[in-house]
C-alpha cells in the first residue's frame, strides 16, 4: 500500500548520495553499450596461466588511461543469477531472496529502469542484443515492462549447428552478427549485450579455441575450461572493438563492462585457490566471499585521460545511479537502492541476497565478523561491535524494503516527476518470421 510505498521512500531518500562534480555529466549524450560478461570473475582480470593472459584484450580496457575501474565491486545475485544482475544494473533494486524477480514478478510489476529512464529523460533509443531465445528468464515480458523499444534474440540470428553452444549464439557471432542491427539504431543509444559462452559447463568447440592459448590442469574440468572460455569471450570483444573503432562509434560512446556473478562456484574453488596462488588446506568462508568480486568498468574513450582504478567498495546495485549521474541524468527523483560510486556520500556496506555483507574492513557471513587484512575472525571493541551491528541493521532493512517494493509492486503508485508509465503493448520484439 501507500504507506508501505512511504517507507521505502523515506529510506531510499535519506541514503541518497549527490553526484560527484567532476563526474557528472562526463560521457553525457554518448551511446550506452553494457556488456554484460557472463560468469566473469575479477580474479580473471590480469591472470597469467603457463605464462599467457587470460584476457589480454579486458586487462588492457582495464589498466586504460580513459577507464574507471573498479577492484572492490561484488555481484548480489541470488537465485535470478544473470536476470538478478539485470535487474540490480537497471533498476537499481534487488532480486528476491528466492527464484527469480524477472520470471516470478516480472511480467506484471511496473518498473522504472533505464532504458525509460534514458529514454524520457535524455532521448536514448534502447535494444538488446542476445543469443538466447526471448522466454529464458522470461526477458521478453520484463524487457517491455521496461520499455526496451528492441530485443535482438536468438531468432535474429543464424543460431544452428556449431554457431551456438549450450545458451545460444556464440559470443564471436553474437558481436558479429549483431551489428546490422546496431547500425540502424537511432542515436544516442542504449544497448545492452548479453554474452553466453563463458557459461558453466564451458564447453568450446576445438575449432573456437586458440592454439595459443593453453589452460591450467586442475583435475577439475569445468575450472580448466573456465579459462578457456573466458580466453574466447575476450577474443570475442577485441573483435567487437575493431569494428567500433573502424566506424567511429567507439569515440562516440561510454562503455560499461560487468561480470553477472561467480562462475566457480563455492564447492570448486579449493580446485581453483592453487592457480591463484592461495593455499587451500585453509580455505574457508571468507575465502568464497572473497572470489564474488567481478569486474565493473566504465570505459569513457577519449575524456581527457582521467581514468584509474577505483578501491571503492560497491555492488551491482550501485551501477544505474553511477551511470546517470555519468550520463549528466539526475538520480535524486528515483526510488534506488544503490548510490553513486563515484559518490562522497557512497556507502560502501555491500549487501549479499542472503543478507552477509562486505565492508571495507570487514567481511561478515552467518554472523561471524572476518578482518579483511587478516582473513580471520576479527577481535572487536565494542565501538567496533556497535559499527558492524549498525551495518548488518542496514544490510537486512535494505533487503526487506527491496523486497516489499517489488513483491507488493509498489512502484505502481510511484510517479517521480515526468516519469511517463510503460505501455508494454507497444513492443513487438518478433522479428515476423515467427
Ligand atoms: C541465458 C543466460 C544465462 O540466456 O543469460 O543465465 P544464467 O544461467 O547465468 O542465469
Ligand atoms: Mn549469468
Amino acid at each position: 500500500t501507500k504507506s508501505e510505498l512511504k517507507d521505502v521512500k523515506k529510506f531510499t531518500d535519506a541514503h541518497y548520495a549527490a553526484p560527484n562534480k567532476s563526474m557528472y555529466g562526463i560521457a553525457r549524450g554518448r551511446n550506452v553499450f553494457v556488456i554484460h560478461l557472463e560468469s566473469f570473475q575479477q580474479f580473471l582480470i590480469d591472470k597469467k596461466v603457463n605464462g599467457k593472459e587470460v584476457t589480454p584484450f579486458l586487462n588492457s580496457i582495464y589498466h586504460g588511461n580513459n577507464t574507471y575501474a573498479f577492484d572492490n565491486f561484488f555481484h548480489q545475485v541470488g537465485q535470478g543469477k544473470t536476470s538478478d544482475a539485470e535487474n540490480m544494473l537497471e533498476t537499481s533494486t534487488y532480486g528476491l531472496s528466492q527464484g527469480s524477480l524477472f520470471a516470478t514478478l516480472g511480467s506484471d510489476n511496473t518498473f522504472q529502469a533505464a532504458p525509460a529512464i534514458l529514454n524520457q529523460r535524455a532521448g536514448y533509443t534502447s535494444a538488446v542484443f542476445h543469443g538466447n531465445v526471448t522466454s529464458f528468464w522470461n526477458r521478453n515480458n520484463v524487457y517491455k515492462n521496461m520499455g526496451y523499444q528492441y530485443f535482438f534474440d536468438a531468432s535474429y540470428y543464424d543460431t544452428s549447428g556449431d554457431k551456438s553452444t549450450g545458451y545460444g549464439l556464440k559470443d564471436k557471432l553474437l558481436f558479429n552478427d549483431s551489428i546490422k542491427y546496431l547500425e540502424q539504431l537511432q542515436q544516442p543509444f542504449y544497448a545492452k549485450y548479453i554474452t553466453v559462452t563463458n557459461h558453466f559447463p564451458y564447453d568450446l568447440d576445438s575449432e573456437d579455441e586458440d592454439p595459443n592459448f593453453k589452460t591450467v590442469d586442475t583435475g577439475d574440468k569445468s575450472v580448466d575450461n573456465y579459462f578457456v572460455t573466458a580466453h574466447y569471450l575476450d577474443q570475442s570483444l577485441k573483435e567487437f572493438f575493431t569494428y567500433l573503432k573502424k566506424t567511429g562509434l567507439y569515440n562516440k560512446s561510454i562503455f560499461v563492462i560487468y561480470g553477472d556473478h561467480y562462475g566457480i562456484s563455492d564447492s570448486e574453488n579449493k580446485k581453483l585457490a592453487p592457480v591463484l596462488g592461495i593455499n587451500s588446506d585453509k580455505w574457508n568462508d571468507f575465502d568464497d566471499a572473497q572470489l564474488q568480486r567481478v569486474p565493473l568498468m566504465f570505459l569513457i574513450p577519449n575524456s581527457g585521460n582521467h581514468g584509474h582504478i577505483i578501491n571503492t567498495y560497491g555492488g551491482e546495485i550501485d551501477v544505474l545511479p553511477t551511470l546517470m549521474h555519468l550520463l549528466g541524468v539526475s538520480s535524486k527523483r528515483y526510488i534506488q537502492f544503490g548510490t553513486d560510486l563515484f559518490s562522497s556520500q557512497h556507502d560502501q556496506v555491500v549487501a549479499f541476497r542472503n543478507q552477509d555483507f562486505v565492508t571495507p574492513t570487514y567481511t561478515s557471513l552467518s554472523g561471524v565478523v572476518y578482518n579483511n587484512k587478516t582473513g580471520k575472525k576479527a577481535k572487536l571493541d565494542k565501538k567496533q561491535q556497535t559499527q558492524i551491528k549498525k551495518d548488518g541493521n542496514k544490510v537486512n532493512k535494505e533487503l526487506s524494503l527491496s523486497d516489499s517494493l517489488n513483491t507488493k509492486n509498489l512502484l505502481r503508485f510511484y510517479h517521480p516527476k515526468g516519469f511517463k508509465s510503460i505501455n508494454a503493448s507497444k513492443y513487438n520484439y518478433s522479428n515476423g518470421l515467427d
